[in-house]
């Protein structure tokens, strides 16, 4: 592993300028007069790109010469956003580059906004991978990302009259300078056919898949450079493509469209990145997707361990590999695949180092969106692999029926297979089993866990749950999105917690100190102008910066309670107007976030955020005191630009419903003040900040479990609290949606009838809340002082901290 390789490539301005002329004219074939400016972007990644390519050899290198453990994090979502300024802000090329692009009169700041955001996942799930794959590189974890490379990520999110309109997205449009094809990393996926019994010459039988379908995963490298370069791993994401590209035959006999068929058949798996995440999706395309890159990841894993060790039997010593919820959870056949039937291992054997080889993260406990297969689909798809499902099955339920004091519905409970109304194959189950270890995301989570889905798996393996609190690159999302505050906090304490955030604790002592709460107020007003600007630009809305920025952002959904929050609006506005002498604090609720495509309730819950919002905006008796804005197409770097602008946090939903959250860490490391339930990892942000500094309020998960236990009825939350039966009224009745006034009926009729998501019962707690933030809001030195400890006490919420956990406790590997 010592083959020459050139000198690294100089970073200072000069040698940066000479080399984006040459990459222009040279690679990108533009003369400097006439480029454009993505062709300048062009030339700038492929710049950039040069001066991680020497650490990436490097680090792979490494790996191959220590022979060190690998981690492979097996994701079908990658979130990550635009790579140019993270990959520059990681390196320290930030200001040389700029200064380059400045002699060469190109504005860096510009080429930023142009990169396309990568937006291979829907929301909490795919941006915690991105944050795991920069914190892996930081703490010098080999690691792997495997994924799909879709073609067109999630959705971009139009309005139409208030309405959500979805539009393909094309992040591939100018090419992805980052990525590189490897053909020679190429694997056949097969689908379909029987399952053979052989005899090898040996004697020994075994058997064999005959897949009827054949198609290629070709692999996608994109390097993932860590904190100051400390290592680059590889995001390996599979394109699908067909062995043949065009049926000769068909198409000499003159069906043009049937030779391409085999081709689009191919290539449709990694079209398109199903939009929804919190309902299993179900559809057999679904099912080929998790099934095509779980097993080229498998493959691919597989041949570098043979490549390097020569035998299976080192696998889990040398293989670590994370399934990011159950998406990939066929891969715990697959792996049994390739160890029995395709490498001669015996079962029991295969099974000891799968168990050791897999980890498994949970992330949501929502019934519909645990995903299980019909067992008919699965036999027709993947025949081998339902038989394997039905042999570890065997082995699960006799250990099962082993145990004392088992019950035959706790044995039923363990089962691979789901007898209830037709049968089904139960991933969750199949990773579990499968894994050595089982994780969830925060620690609320984890024990809900332990006590609702996996109950009857932790009875009987009770040393296999643990928890793994989520975490976010600070990298990202303090230093990269608000420079501003990261100058500020390197003057106070110096530089130190760039490199150990824990230090940023150092900014408690600086809380109650008048100076600086102002600099910090003035570095926040300075991200609000610029997120009042983009409002005005998009929206065509003026909002006032001194305003408090009340902020929710995030995917729709009825658990995340966005209607708790506008229904607030609506009363609130009300108040504003039958007492305009009050002494109001000026309000600017900013929403965003995208609905499932096929999730009614969660579009009408757009809608409405909408129509509020254009009454409450126009009616110049609210003087301007509350504004309401939903900014359309929410993606990574609309959050880079909010986060840091924000008050406000809100993190309100049912108790028991949010695994852990992010974004909540996200708003806390900015200097913004939670309003939110004790529910996910607000509940640890609670401990950590202290309960002076953070506003909770509402139901508790038990309370809301008894409430639903005892289906009692919210009318009397309801006729109890005269605004929200008001604020209820005047949406259900038409004040918000005259053109068509029964628009909400049904939406707000369900509060009424069974309120499954507390939004009624938690109301009047949720309006004290809020009239408490206004109290502490309207003392600036009560508030600046909160917000300063929220940002000092986001260390632990750093991915660093969680990836360092799941190295020492699940993947036995060594960080730094
Ligand atoms: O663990 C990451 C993230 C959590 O922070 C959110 O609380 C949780 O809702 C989210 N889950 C998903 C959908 N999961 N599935 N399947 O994104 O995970």
């Amino acid at each position: 592993y010592d083959a020459p390789t050139p000198e690294p490539r100089a970073t200072n301005v000069e040698a940066l300028q000479s080399e984006i002329l040459e990459r222009l004219i040279y690679s990108v074939g533009k003369d400097p007069i006439v480029a454009r400016p993505h062709d300048w972007l062009r030339a700038t990644i492929l710049v950039v790109r040069d001066r991680i390519m020497d650490r990436w050899m490097e680090s792979s290198r490494e790996t191959w010469r220590t022979s060190n453990k690998r981690v492979y994090y097996l994701s079908l979502e990658f979130l990550i956003g635009r790579l140019m300024r993270d990959a520059m802000s990681n390196v320290g090329l930030m200001e040389p580059v700029q200064q380059a692009l400045k002699n060469l009169n190109v504005d860096l700041g510009d080429l930023l906004n142009l990169e396309p955001d990568a937006a291979l996942g829907n929301g909490g799930l795919g941006r915690l991978a991105a944050c795991f794959l920069e914190s892996m590189s930081s703490v010098k974890i080999p690691a792997y990302g495997y994924g799909i490379r879709y073609v067109h990520g999630l959705f971009r999110q139009e309005m139409s009259e208030g309405w959500q309109v979805e539009l393909p997205e094309d992040w591939l449009a100018h090419g992805n300078p980052w990525e590189f094809e490897r053909r020679e990393s190429a694997y056949e996926v097969g689908f379909g056919g029987h399952v053979e019994p052989v005899t090898d010459p040996d004697g020994t039988e075994r058997q064999e898949w005959r897949p009827n379908e054949h198609l290629l995963a070709v692999a996608y490298d994109t390097p993932i450079v860590g904190w100051r370069g400390a290592r680059v791993n590889t995001l390996r994401l599979w394109s699908a493509q067909p062995i043949d590209p065009i049926l000769l035959d068909k198409f000499n006999s003159g069906d043009h469209i049937g030779a391409l068929e085999e081709s689009a058949k191919a290539e449709a798996i990694t079209r398109v990145l199903y939009p929804a995440d919190s309902t299993a999706a179900g559809q057999e395309l679904r099912l080929r997707q998790e099934f095509f890159f779980s097993s080229a990841s498998l493959q691919d894993i597989v041949r570098r361990h043979l490549q390097q060790y020569g035998d299976l039997g080192s696998l889990p010593d040398k293989v670590a590999i994370q399934l990011n919820d159950t998406h990939p959870a066929i891969s715990v056949a697959e792996l049994m695949r390739i160890l029995v039937d395709d490498n001669g291992l015996k079962w029991a054997e295969a099974w000891k180092l799968t168990k050791g080889t897999f980890g498994y993260t949970n992330h949501t406990l929502l019934p519909e969106a645990l995903e299980s297969w019909p067992v008919a689909l699965l036999e027709r798809l993947l025949p081998r692999h339902m038989q394997i499902v039905y042999q570890i099955n065997a082995d699960v339920l006799t250990e099962a029926r082993g145990k004392a004091g088992f019950s035959d519905q706790q044995v039923a409970a363990v089962s691979l297979i789901d007898e209830h109304g037709g049968r089904r194959v139960r991933m969750g189950q199949l990773a579990f089993v499968g894994s050595h270890s089982i994780n969830g995301v925060s620690a609320l989570h984890t024990e809900l866990m332990k006590q609702t889905v996996f109950s009857d798996l932790h009875s009987l393996y009770p040393d296999r749950i643990n928890n793994k609190t989520n975490g976010i690159t600070p990298r990202r999302w303090l230093m990269q999105c608000n420079p501003g505050l990261t100058k500020l906090i390197t003057e106070r304490i110096g530089p130190d917690f760039l490199d150990d955030i824990d230090k940023l604790k150092g900014l408690l002592a600086h809380a109650e100190d008048p100076g600086f709460q102002q600099q910090f107020a003035a570095v926040k007003l300075e991200n609000k102008k610029r997120l009042a600007k983009l409002i005005k630009d998009r929206m065509n809305i003026s909002v006032s910066p001194d305003a408090l920025f009340d902020v929710q952002i995030k995917r729709i959904h009825e658990y995340k309670r966005q209607l708790l929050n506008i229904i607030h609006a609506v009363a609130l506005y009300a108040e504003i107007r039958a007492h305009p002498e009050k002494n109001w604090v000026p309000r600017v609720k900013i929403f965003a976030g995208k609905a499932a495509p096929s999730y009614w309730n969660a579009k009408l819950i757009i809608k409405l955020i909408n129509d509020v919002a254009r009454v409450i905006n126009n009616d110049p008796a609210t003087r301007g005191l509350l504004k309401v804005v939903f900014l359309p197409n929410y993606n990574v770097s609309l959050a880079e630009v909010i986060v840091p602008a924000a008050n406000l946090s809100e993190q309100i939903s049912t108790a028991g419903m949010e695994a852990s959250g992010t974004g909540n860490m996200k708003f806390m490391a900015n200097g913004a003040v939670t309003i939110g339930t004790m529910d996910g990892a607000n509940v640890e942000m609670h401990k950590e900040v202290g309960s002076d500094n953070i506003v909770i309020f509402g139901l508790t998960t038990e309370e809301v479990e008894e409430k639903r236990g005892r289906s009692e009825v919210p009318r009397s939350a309801i006729d109890g609290s005269p605004r929200l039966r008001e604020a209820l009224e005047s949406i259900s009745s038409g004040v918000f949606s005259p053109d068509d006034p029964h628009r909400y009926r049904d939406l707000i009729g369900g509060l009424y009838d069974h309120d499954w998501f507390m939004v009624a019962r938690d109301f009047d707690a949720y309006a004290e809340a809020q009239a408490k933030v206004d109290a502490i809001w309207s003392d600036p030195a009560r508030w600046n002082a909160m917000a300063i400890r929220n940002t000092a006490s986001v260390g632990f919420f750093s991915s660093d901290r969680t990836i360092r956990q799941y190295a020492h406790d699940i993947w036995n590997v060594k960080t730094s």
